[in-house]
């Protein structure tokens, strides 16, 4: 069985249409769902709306996971600005995950982000730099994208 959840594992992370791991609506990639909300929120409410669902803005902390984020971002055509749950509220200039406050292990801002100290705090992703990030003031109202992990119930069905 545990090589069935572990063939599983690597069919989704391929995209495999069978794919039954997330919750409807969500995305799967690797070992973690992702959801892109179909509405805008400040960055703090966007991860309220999150952890309403038992889940987290997206902190990606891998390369593979960034570029996911992005892919997806850039098929969805559909709005300019993502919220992800990275920031430097805390000290600035230290871009750290909002759940662990730790700092970041991919960084996939967009030559010359950021640049707008502490009149932005928060990351999103940005159209304009093909899904890569850019530093935004907080209160902005974008779209936003929550993660969770994937169950391990819910692998083997
Ligand atoms: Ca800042």
């Amino acid at each position: 069985m545990q090589f069935i959840s572990a063939l599983l594992i690597v069919l989704c992370g391929l995209g495999s249409a069978d794919c039954l791991d997330c919750q409807p609506g969500w995305n799967q990639f690797q070992n973690k769902c992702y959801w892109f909300s179909h509405t805008a929120r400040p960055w703090g409410e966007a991860e309220a709306i999150c952890a309403g669902f038992h889940t987290k803005l997206a902190e990606p902390r891998t390369n593979d996971e960034s570029n996911f984020l992005i892919s997806h971002f850039q098929s969805l055509h559909d709005s300019s600005f993502y919220w992800i749950g990275i920031s430097d509220l805390i000290e600035e200039d230290r871009w750290i995950y909002s759940s662990n406050m730790q700092t970041i292990t991919t960084n996939y801002f967009s030559p010359g982000e950021p640049n707008q100290h502490t009149d932005a705090n928060c990351v999103a992703l940005w159209d304009r730099y093909h899904g890569k990030w850019a530093d935004e003031s907080c209160g902005h109202v974008y779209r936003f994208i929550c993660e969770t992990d994937v169950a391990e119930g819910d692998i083997v069905g």
